[in-house]
């Protein structure tokens, strides 16, 4: 018996004995080791140490220290069940210039990481870029040159070959949204570039990178049941008046249609055309680059995190000063309202009905593809008492979560699993070390690991594989 509570709080719930549990990092926000052993330098070794690009001036150079602390970090993870750890590459670390030759010992750190998850049951599931471009491609124009592109593939290419045997699942990109239009318009990530019509050059030349490497990793992983996907961070939109559609259609079209377009239907949408005409006539699509893009997935993974509230600005002429560097290029006259309600402490609304008519949608709108929630969590400021990590207000955003996941299987979307972000508390880009999503606590001094109450929670959850409780308010 379960019961259904208005705010996503349901009891009782089962998930499955092949529902897949596990969590997630990225390689620039746990690893540090940024000069060891060959990695070359990233976008995000620039960006971070640019003054004034990251609150408190903290960047990636330890991090987490997971480069050193590996076998610890694998056993903490067996200790809480995992059934799944997504971990991305660092691109630099295999080719430090992003061409040519491999660099051994970078290999062998991810190498050795897949091997450690197998001996543990684990699945290693690996993403191929999560944002670390190689400096010397962004040198020759990064995303905006189309040649990274190619780059990219000579990279997948290497991976699968190297890890295809052992890795169950690839995903391609993460949120391929933020690295041209936070990157590129908005100047909040690296490359920290404001420039509209490099943003949708490098749309473009994402989309492409995925569908060279997706052909790349079919060839060459020989894991025969091995899965291929990208991560995408969907918007869920919400209206708030009469000019809601217009602001919901466009927003949908720069976040999850530019990109949904190519790579599951083989077009860009019209109205993203249209949107964006006054920026760019996008001859940088070429003939070809479409059927490319559109290649055959086995999932998708779907980031989400909170939904948002929009409509257009009472003059849309007048985009305020503060958006001319907002990250959405030719729909710069929407406005993001700002709704009552709880917050996690990175501001972001407390929305679990969000994913559970994302997840729908999704199934609805591609009928045969499985989805996996690649990330989905929440960052606050965490209570310690006597060496315990209390972190109820974590643990009810994951129950209700989980709560709107089981409620979209339920409706017959075909969900597989659900990876919390993140494993570790680590650098959250341009707020530092200030932000903490993880399930298990780092003392950024000691380097101490202590899993939070939130990691015993899903521990529990991972054994019983039934929510556990409805978590104290
Ligand atoms: O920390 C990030 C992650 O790198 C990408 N998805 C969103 C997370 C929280 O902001």
């Amino acid at each position: 018996m379960t019961t259904g509570d208005p705010d996503y709080r349901d009891t009782g719930l089962e998930f499955p004995a092949d529902f897949l549990f596990g969590s997630a990092t990225a390689a620039y926000q746990v690893e540090g080791a940024v000069r060891e052993d060959g990695r070359g330098q990233s976008i995000w070794d620039t960006f971070s140490h640019t003054p004034g690009r990251i609150q408190g001036g903290d960047t990636g150079d330890v991090a987490d220290d997971h480069y050193h602390r590996v076998n610890h970090d694998l056993d903490l993870m067996a200790r809480m069940g995992l059934e799944a750890y997504r971990f991305s590459i660092a691109w630099p670390r295999i080719q430090p210039t992003g061409a040519g030759k491999v660099n051994d010992a970078g290999m062998g750190f991810y190498s050795r990481l897949v091997d450690g998850l197998l001996a543990r049951g684990i699945r290693p599931i690996a993403t191929l870029y999560h944002w670390d471009l190689p400096q010397e491609l962004e040198d020759a124009g990064g995303w905006t040159n189309r040649d990274t592109a190619y780059r990219f593939a000579e990279y997948a290419s290497i991976m699968g070959d190297a890890l295809g045997d052992r890795v169950a699942a690839w995903t391609t990109l993460n949120e391929p949204w933020c690295s041209a239009f936070l990157g590129y318009a908005a100047g909040v990530h690296a490359p920290g570039r404001t420039d509209d019509v490099a943003a949708l050059t490098a749309v473009h030349h994402l989309n492409l990178a995925h569908g060279l490497a997706i052909s790349e990793l079919r060839r060459a992983a020989s894991k025969p049941d091995a899965e291929l996907s990208v991560t995408l961070n969907f918007q869920v939109l919400r209206g708030s008046d009469s000019t809601s559609t217009e602001a919901i259609r466009r927003i949908d079209a720069l976040a999850n249609r530019a990109f949904t377009g190519p790579m599951l239907h083989g077009a860009y949408p019209q109205d993203l055309l249209e949107d964006t005409a006054g920026i760019t006539d996008w001859s940088f699509v070429r003939g070809g680059d479409l059927e490319q893009i559109h290649q055959p997935l086995d999932f998708l993974g779907v980031n989400y995190y909170s939904a948002n509230t929009v409509r257009m600005r009472a003059s849309r002429a007048g985009a305020s000063p503060t958006d001319a560097h907002s990250p959405w290029p030719g729909s710069r006259a929407v406005e993001f309202v700002d709704e009552p309600g709880e917050r996690t402490s990175m501001g972001w609304t407390i929305n679990p009905d969000g994913l559970e008519d994302l997840l729908v949608a999704l199934a609805a709108e591609f009928p045969t593809l499985p989805l996996l929630i690649t990330e989905n969590g929440a960052s606050f400021d965490d209570v310690e008492i006597d060496g315990r990590i209390h972190d109820s207000r974590r643990i009810d955003y994951l129950q209700r979560h989980f709560t709107a996941a089981h409620r979209a299987r339920a409706r017959g979307a075909n969900v597989r699993g659900y990876l919390v972000w993140s494993f570790l508390d680590n650098f959250e880009w341009s707020f530092g070390f200030s932000k903490r999503f993880g399930l298990v606590h780092i003392d950024f001094e000691s380097q101490e690991r202590t899993v939070k109450d939130s990691g015993l929670w899903f521990g529990e959850l991972i054994a019983t594989r039934q929510l556990p409780r409805v978590a104290e308010r």
